[in-house]
This record gives structure tokens, C-alpha cells and sequence, in this order.
């Protein structure tokens, strides 16, 4: 079956949504483009952690408090590594370590990413599409300043303390978009475009700077709806509030819209938000966007697709 939505989503906070959304749709009806420029490798093994989570969040196995990894996890792997004095900053679960070693083993093989997420997606038994958004590597580099910085030393490493001066997405003008997502921005039967909660500048953005992908989220005719990742001033998770304050920008719901603009047909923003509504110039819906459990991604879910059918 065809998708009839697609989301973009990053890791963690995106995912919530997604998971909403494939909880709400039929089997099948719901893909999402997940952003790879987090993507490194590491220890001689490709990680895909937004891919990750997306595929452990939508199979049920995800780590509620972390958001990354799976549940009941153990961690013998990474003991016996410090225990060699092997390089310990970035954790890797035991049953997570496999799914990294059969990727890494495909991806030498001259499988594609896309390929391998979608067999992996299959033995988990999701019925969502999940695309990477691109099988060449896109990188975030990050100049701060603590020097410049890939993301994951950044993010996890340095727990994206450093102050941001500049983002790059490394290699995007020059990668193929995933066909995948291509085709279905294009079909007349695409129902809406959910940009999840995710960070707009960390998740949502290297996929934007894939040009063919923005020209094909422009050109598509299904409404383009964001969820706002900025609650009353604040992210609900992550460095979102700090990288905009430390890019100059307001830190408000607002100003996500703003960033966003030109490619929205609506926006969603908490009620904590509500007197930004009237003036972002387009479709507003206020509503309870922090999703603490599974109802409220399932609600937020329906919310948002009533909305963008609303717009259609
Ligand atoms: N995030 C952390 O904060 N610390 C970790 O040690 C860590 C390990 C990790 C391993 C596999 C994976 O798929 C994700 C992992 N993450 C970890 C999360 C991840 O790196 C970030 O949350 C995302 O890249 C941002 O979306």
C-alpha cells in the first residue's frame, strides 16, 4: 500500500509523534523520512541513531526515559570495553550492538541503507514506511566555541554544551534525495506532510538542505503542517531553546513557524502559545502538544490530521 502520510522526523522528540501517527492510521498509510545527517561511524560500525529510534519507538522496543536504545537493555558490551580502556562516550546497548553489526555487515555488502531499514523495519513487523532521508552520507558539523565540532562529539560527547555559532549539513547539495520520498511528495493521493516536533536546526533542517527534497516539499500539493518543538519558551527535550538563543533567535514557537515559512500550509503550536496564533500569517491550531504517553501522541495524532485535512 501507498503511504498517504508522510512525516519528517529527527530522533526522539519526532518520533513521539510518529508513533502517534502510525498508532492513529492504518497499516501501511504512514511513512517517515528520518533525518541521517546524525549518522557516524563508530568503532568501526555505522550508526543510524535517528533511523534507530524511529524503528525501536514504532516496533514498541524503545527505552521510555532514554528515548534512544532499547528497553531492558544490558550493557556487558560496553563494560568489558572501558575494562580494555576502549572508547567509552558513546554507550551502546547489547541487543542495540547487533542491529549497528548486521547494518554495518549489509552496508558492505553494497546493500543501501534504505534497504536495510526496510528489511530491518519488516523483522521488527512495523507496517510504516521509514526512508532515510538520503543513502549518502550527509554530515552536521557544528562550529562552536569549543572548536568545530560532528555532532555526535557535540551532542553526546560534549552533552551539546559548547555554544553554537554555525551549522553545517555537510555534503547535502550534493546527495540524492531518497527516491521513495520523492515519488510520494509527488503522488495526488498524499494526504499531508507532518514536520514532527523535532529540533528544527539539529533533525529538520538537513533534510531541507537536500535541494530536490525542498523543491519537492514546495511543489507537493498535500498540506504541509510543523508541530511546534518550543512550549511557553522552552523545548520540551534536547539543546532546541539553546542552539535558537544561541543563533540569535527569539525562543518562541513563532519563530520555528518563521524558520519554517515559505513551506507551510499550517503550523501547530501548544496553547501555553496561544497569543502567537493570529499572527503567523497562516492556519493556526492551538492545541496540548507536550506528549507525555501513548494518548497523547495518539490524540496530538488525530489533531493534526484532522487539521491538515481541514487545509486541504
Ligand atoms: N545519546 C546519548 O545521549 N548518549 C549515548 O551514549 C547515546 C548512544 C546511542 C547509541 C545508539 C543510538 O541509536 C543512539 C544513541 N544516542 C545516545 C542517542 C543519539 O545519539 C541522539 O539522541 C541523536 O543523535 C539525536 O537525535
Amino acid at each position: 500500500m501507498t503511504a498517504r502520510v508522510l512525516a519528517l522526523s529527527g530522533g526522539i522528540g519526532g518520533a513521539k509523534l510518529a508513533l502517534g501517527l502510525y498508532q492513529t492510521l492504518g497499516a501501511g498509510e504512514l511513512a517517515v523520512l528520518v533525518n541521517t545527517a546524525d549518522d557516524f561511524e563508530h568503532l568501526g560500525l555505522h550508526i543510524s541513531p535517528d533511523i534507530d529510534t524511529l524503528l525501536y519507538t514504532l516496533a514498541g522496543l524503545a527505552d521510555p526515559e532514554r528515548g534512544w536504545g532499547r528497553a531492558g537493555e544490558t550493557w556487558q558490551f560496553m563494560a568489558e570495553l572501558r575494562r580494555l580502556g576502549g572508547e567509552d562516550w558513546f554507550s551502546l546497548g547489547d541487543k542495540d550492538l547487533a542491529l549497528h553489526v548486521e547494518r554495518t555487515r549489509q552496508l558492505r555488502g553494497g546493500a543501501s541503507l534504505t534497504a536495510i531499514t526496510g528489511a530491518i523495519a519488516g523483522q521488527y513487523g512495523i507496517k510504516a514506511q521509514i526512508l532515510p532521508m538520503s543513502d549518502q552520507p550527509v554530515r552536521t558539523i557544528l562550529t562552536t566555541d569549543a572548536g568545530v565540532l560532528e555532532f555526535q562529539q557535540y551532542f553526546v560527547g560534549l552533552r551539546a554544551q559548547p555554544v553554537v555559532r554555525s551549522i553545517e549539513y555537510r555534503g547535502a547539495g550534493a546527495v540524492a534525495a531518497n527516491p521513495a520520498a520523492l515519488d510520494l511528495l509527488a503522488d495526488p493521493a498524499l494526504e499531508a506532510v507532518i514536520l514532527c516536533p523535532s529540533n528544527p536546526w539539529l533533525s529538520i533542517a538537513p533534510l531541507l538542505a537536500i535541494p530536490a527534497l525542498r523543491a519537492a516539499l514546495s511543489a507537493c500539493r498535500a498540506p504541509v503542517v510543523a508541530v511546534s518543538p518550543i512550549v511557553g519558551g522552552a523545548a520540551i527535550k534536547g539543546p532546541t531553546a539553546k542552539i535558537m538563543a544561541e543563533l540569535g533567535l527569539p525562543v518562541t514557537a513563532a519563530a520555528v513557524a518563521r524558520y519554517y515559512s515559505e513551506l507551510l500550509d499550517g503550523y501547530v503550536l501548544d496553547r501555553a502559545d496561544s497569543g502567537m496564533a493570529q499572527n503567523l500569517g497562516l492556519p493556526a491550531l492551538t492545541t496540548a502538544t507536550v506528549m507525555k504517553n501513548d494518548e497523547d501522541k495518539r490524540r496530538l495524532a488525530g489533531e493534526v490530521l484532522a487539521f491538515a485535512r481541514r487545509l486541504t
